[in-house]
């Protein structure tokens, strides 16, 4: 499995009585719905956890502008365009509210990002696939947008207070990039016949990577009974992949689109849509570095990073400079 293995990781959640007398506050604590926040007791796991959670959350934020940042210049219309370029600008700032709660946990922005130009830390998977033509633009809004909201909007209950606080304000304009790329889908959806076909053409290709983004099986989820232990996680990966099929069929219906999956069939007892599950080997293929775009989105990336140490030198002698002055001005 391509994950990093945490010492609680996947096999052990502790029984109590394994616990020390920290962790079993601890885990009072967050068992009675406390908030943990930063200069609070807690387990090394838990810290890393977080550590990995949150910035591989905020990467993602940031990597996920590429594909869309490569539509602003080609909007169709003014409208379009103006709606874009504010969804990619919220996109920015949710990978920086979310650098923030990380770096409450004693860890830099400027280490998260080498850990992920290093490539010891991961992206979402959903960033490797190319945005190919106007319409992927709306399924992106619609799919990807609308399947990091199942994830997100449990995570505003998350136990670790920072985090649970960004994903408030992230949810909330969250929920705007999901309505803007269902109405782009709809106009398209509604176009011409060769409109249509373009739609039709980007849920084929997004359908099955934006059910990847929650993940592996739940038997393959190394992180999740730990996770979902110290409420870190709220919900399977395979609960919220349901939930996403079940809202999602409907509005597929609506708009007069297939979905790509010949066994996508509503099931009576269970209440809930049974589906095929995405190709699993493509997944750990594309989370491991191999997808179409990996190699460009690392590439844009480190060229940010470089073309930034300017600007990064440059604040820090600012800061120095302010705080020698201030010295003597004491
Ligand atoms: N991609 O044991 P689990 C967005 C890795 S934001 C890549 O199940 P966990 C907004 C996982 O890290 C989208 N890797 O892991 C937007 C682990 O490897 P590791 C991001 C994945 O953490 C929209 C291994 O597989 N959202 O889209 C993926 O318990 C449009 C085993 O997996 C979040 O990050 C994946 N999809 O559950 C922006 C939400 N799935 O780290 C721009 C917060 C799993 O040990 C445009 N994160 N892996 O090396 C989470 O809820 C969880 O981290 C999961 C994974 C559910 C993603």
């Amino acid at each position: 499995m391509y994950a990093q293995m945490i010492k609680t990781a996947g096999t052990g959640v502790k029984d109590r009585d394994e616990m020390s007398e920290e962790e079993r506050k601890f885990q009072d604590r967050i068992d009675a719905g406390e908030k943990i926040e930063p200069k609070d007791w807690m387990p090394d796991d838990y810290r890393a956890t977080l550590i990995r959670q949150i910035g591989q959350h905020a990467h993602s934020e940031i990597v996920g502008t590429l594909p869309e940042g490569n539509w602003v210049t080609r909007a169709p219309t003014l409208e379009r365009k103006a709606i874009l370029l504010a969804k990619v600008q919220d996109e920015a700032g949710h990978g920086l509210y979310l650098y923030c709660a990380a770096e409450t946990l004693g860890i830099s922005r400027d280490e998260l990002t080498e850990d992920l130009l290093s490539g010891k830390m991961k992206y979402s998977s959903i960033f490797n696939y190319p945005t190919l033509n106007w319409a992927d633009i709306g399924a992106v809004g619609w799919l990807v947008d609308g399947a990091a909201i199942m994830n997100q909007v449990p995570l505003q209950r998350t136990s670790f207070g920072p985090y649970s606080r960004a994903m408030i304000r992230i949810c909330k304009e969250e929920s705007f990039h999901q309505r803007q790329g269902y109405d782009a889908i709809r106009a398209c959806a509604e176009g011409t016949p060769a409109q249509k076909k373009m739609a039709q053409d980007a849920m084929n290709r997004f359908w099955y990577p934006a059910l990847m983004m929650f993940g592996p099986s739940d038997t393959d989820s190394v992180h999740s009974a730990q996770s979902m232990a110290w409420k870190i996680k709220i919900n399977t990966n395979d609960e919220l992949r349901q939930k996403f099929v079940d809202q999602t069929v409907p509005q597929a219906e609506y708009l007069g689109l297939t979905i790509p999956d010949p066994n996508l069939k509503w099931n009576e007892e269970r209440g809930h849509y049974d589906f095929s599950q995405p190709d699993w080997s493509e997944f750990f293929n594309v989370i491991k570095g191999n997808g179409p775009c990996n190699v460009d989105r690392m590439a844009a990336r480190n060229k940010a990073w470089d073309d930034g140490e300017w600007v990064r030198e440059g604040m820090l002698a600012h800061a120095r400079k302010k705080a020698a002055a201030k010295v003597a001005a004491e």
